[in-house]
């Protein structure tokens, strides 16, 4: 039974409800995301403030969950800006628009769909990619904790590899044919040149990883690229996505493209994956938006019926911390 409980809560929830903002600023900080997110170079380089918070947790449904601001610029907005900065193709393209596809707003909580139009400049080719955020802002709308999903990741790969393959394989000296050229091999080929070139210039001194460029390639060229969903296992598709954040801190980085793929590229399990919450902050939000005025003819025992879902219980540390409805 826990009837009082939910009781205490909704009283807690109308107390501390009065640290959200109006929905207009949520937008705002939603729009300021995003058109940093198709402009990274201002947030990885510093110039201006980025819309994460200090202790932003946030987890990518291809990759893993991140933790801290420093990691989460690099992973939502480094990772992206290689595309725009190489002179070879790059497997990820860069962010160039999006519009906003779905938003609910329920402070401090937001949930949006974007569509993004992922750029190739190599092949000038340009594709969407829909990204799915479920948001929570902290007191100084910042984003707290973020769950993004890549909606329909595998179909967008599949899509996208076979138009910048013969590109790809000319700009490794490689000839391309559509019906006998092993498209998996070239990937793994392109993969291991470019994760290899990173690591011999980057990861050197105590950073190093590999014992040469020939060893690394080696090591690369025998890996399994993996899965297009399995940006964060122990394969080539993970140490490729890390390559692009090498540079930015070869201490962090290194060991993620290394022999053994250091914290980020590992053997990981479904179910813990699924089951595990790692956010410090709460992405459930009820009804913060409803007052009394707009249940004032519901009855006790329906309002309590408002909160009966099963929902995860998290133990931390900001205002939207709901605890113990279920014991
Ligand atoms: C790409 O090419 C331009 C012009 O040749 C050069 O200035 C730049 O350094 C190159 N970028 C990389 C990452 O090699
Ligand atoms: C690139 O693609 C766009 C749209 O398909 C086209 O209008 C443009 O002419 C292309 N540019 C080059 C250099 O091929
Ligand atoms: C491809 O050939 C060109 C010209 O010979 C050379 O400059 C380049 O380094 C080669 N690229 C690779 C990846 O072998
Ligand atoms: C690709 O390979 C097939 C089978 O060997 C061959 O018939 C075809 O001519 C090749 N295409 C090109 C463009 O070389
Ligand atoms: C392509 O290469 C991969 C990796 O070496 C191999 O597992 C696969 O059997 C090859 N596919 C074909 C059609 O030869
Ligand atoms: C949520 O709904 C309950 C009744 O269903 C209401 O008493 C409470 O005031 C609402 N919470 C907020 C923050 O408005
Ligand atoms: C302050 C706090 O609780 N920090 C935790 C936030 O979540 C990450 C990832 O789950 C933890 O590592 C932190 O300790």
């Amino acid at each position: 039974m826990h009837a009082p409980i939910v009781a205490s809560v909704l009283l807690q929830l109308v107390v501390l409800s009065s640290a959200y903002k109006q929905p207009i600023e949520y937008m705002d900080a939603i729009s300021n995301f995003a058109t940093l997110f198709t402009n990274p170079t201002a947030v990885v380089e510093g110039t201006v403030a980025s819309p994460l918070s200090e202790d932003v947790v946030g987890r990518i449904d291809v990759t893993t969950t991140f933790v801290g601001q420093e990691l989460n610029n690099e992973y939502l907005f480094g990772l992206f800006m290689e595309s725009a900065l190489e002179n070879t193709t790059q497997l990820i393209g860069t962010p160039s628009s999006f519009v906003v596809q779905s938003l609910v707003v329920e402070p401090p909580v937001v949930v949006v769909s974007f569509v993004n139009e992922l750029s190739y400049p190599t092949v000038n080719l340009s594709v969407p990619l829909q990204i799915d955020m479920f948001m929570a802002f902290d007191d100084d709308m910042k984003v707290i904790s973020y769950d993004a999903i890549l909606r329909r990741w595998d179909e967008f790969f599949n899509y996208v590899i076979p138009l910048i393959s013969p590109q790809i394989a000319d700009e490794l000296n490689e000839t391309f044919n559509f019906t006998t050229t092993n498209a998996t091999e070239l990937l793994m080929y392109k993969t291991a040149t470019d994760v290899c070139a990173m690591s011999t210039q980057y990861c050197t001194g105590s950073n190093q990883v590999y014992a040469s460029n020939d060893a690394c390639m080696e090591f690369m060229t025998v890996l399994p690229f993996g899965e297009s969903w399995a940006g964060g296992m122990d394969n080539g598709w993970c140490r490729y996505i890390h390559k692009n954040m090498v540079k930015y801190d070869p201490y962090v980085h290194c060991p993620h493209i290394g022999p053994t793929g250091g914290d980020m590229c590992i053997a990981r399990d479904y179910i813990q994956i699924t089951e595990t919450v790692p956010f410090n902050s709460t992405l459930l939000a009820y009804n913060a938006s409803y007052n009394a005025l707009d249940v004032k003819n519901v009855p006790t025992a329906n309002q309590e019926e408002l909160v009966k879902v099963d929902t995860e219980i998290l133990y931390m540390t900001t205002v939207a911390f709901v605890s113990g409805i279920y014991d």
